[in-house]
């Protein structure tokens, strides 16, 4: 017993900090959509390294930070495929320590991207203790792996040279597609709005409230951050708003209101794929 008593618990092996610049990134991928994979398939091909719920840390080093990617969703399975498809070996390379949570609209009403993020930003926490949040349309997959998912000094904008736009910034304060904001980055701007029902205008605010709030906006150049959009047509329940626009002279002062502390939704179900973790929230959307 005394013997027994004396020897060491299992050595929690204690890892060096992974490098600023992964070793194993390869710069420019090929990316298509008429691949024919099936889900199944994207599970085999990952399952052996990620933990349920699309959860990955690198095994031989210790990340620098740990990243939630938060994906707005309703009604996208085809695009959701070919999304872990590419992004799982990607962010694996990037060796964050990360989780993917689908944060999936119940019900058929209007749809609400930024709110469904502000949810996703909660029910990750919950599980993780996460620093860094990285905010992913369903449908739009990086072409070079040096765009790093992770957190910056300010609010980062990733997708900033889309084939939809020719490879360019559409204009200069463009925010959507893909984001990270580190968790103080996103309270210090009281979280996304959650008020923009229907297509737009929710990602002008955000970039309002980041400029409001004192910060600016990181990006990578265009030949890194290129990007692939998934064709597709506007889903039915997210026609163009045209009451969005309109809101955004009034960021300034709605910012401090509507966000993570007005946020009301309730949680449905969880499930853990173990590609990712698939959360369907009511958001309380009209009809
Ligand atoms: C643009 C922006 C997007 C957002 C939106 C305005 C690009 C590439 N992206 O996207 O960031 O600012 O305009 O709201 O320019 N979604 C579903 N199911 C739906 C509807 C939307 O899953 O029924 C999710 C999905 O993750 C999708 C995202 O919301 O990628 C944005 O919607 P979109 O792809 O229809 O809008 P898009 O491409 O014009
Ligand atoms: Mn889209």
């Amino acid at each position: 017993l005394k013997d027994r008593l004396q020897k060491p618990a299992p050595a929690e092996r204690i890892l060096e900090p992974c490098p600023d610049t992964p070793p194993n990134l390869v710069g420019p991928l090929r990316v298509e959509f008429n691949n024919g994979l099936s889900l199944d398939q994207v599970r085999k091909e990952n399952s052996n390294f990620l933990q349920k719920g699309g959860r990955y840390k690198p095994p031989d080093c210790k990340s620098q930070q740990k990243v939630a990617i938060i994906i707005p969703f309703r009604n996208r399975h085809e695009h959701l495929k070919h999304w872990l498809h590419y992004l799982h070996p990607i962010l694996m390379r990037q060796q964050l320590d990360y989780g993917v949570y689908v944060i999936n609209q119940d019900g058929e009403g209007i749809f609400n991207r930024a709110k469904l993020m502000n949810a996703g930003y909660v029910e990750a926490l919950k599980e993780y203790d996460y620093e860094c949040f990285v905010f992913s349309d369903i449908d739009l997959v990086p072409t070079d792996d040096r765009n790093i998912y992770k957190c910056f000094d300010n609010p980062r904008h990733l997708a900033v040279a889309m084939d939809k736009f020719n490879f360019q910034l559409p204009y200069n304060n463009y925010f959507g597609g893909v984001s990270s904001l580190s968790k103080k980055q996103y309270l210090r701007i009281n979280g996304f709005p959650n008020t923009y029902w229907g297509w737009g205008g929710e990602d002008d605010d955000i970039f309002q409230r980041i400029i409001f709030r004192g910060m600016s906006i990181s990006r990578p150049d265009l030949v890194i951050g290129r990007y692939k959009m998934i064709k597709h047509e506007r889903d039915l329940h997210n026609e163009a708003n045209p009451e969005n626009p309109r809101k955004l002279s009034l960021t300034e002062r709605t910012v401090d209101k509507d966000g993570i502390n007005s946020l009301s939704y309730t949680v449905k179900e969880i499930l853990k794929d173990i590609l990712y973790s698939f959360i369907t929230v009511d958001i309380e959307a009209p009809p």
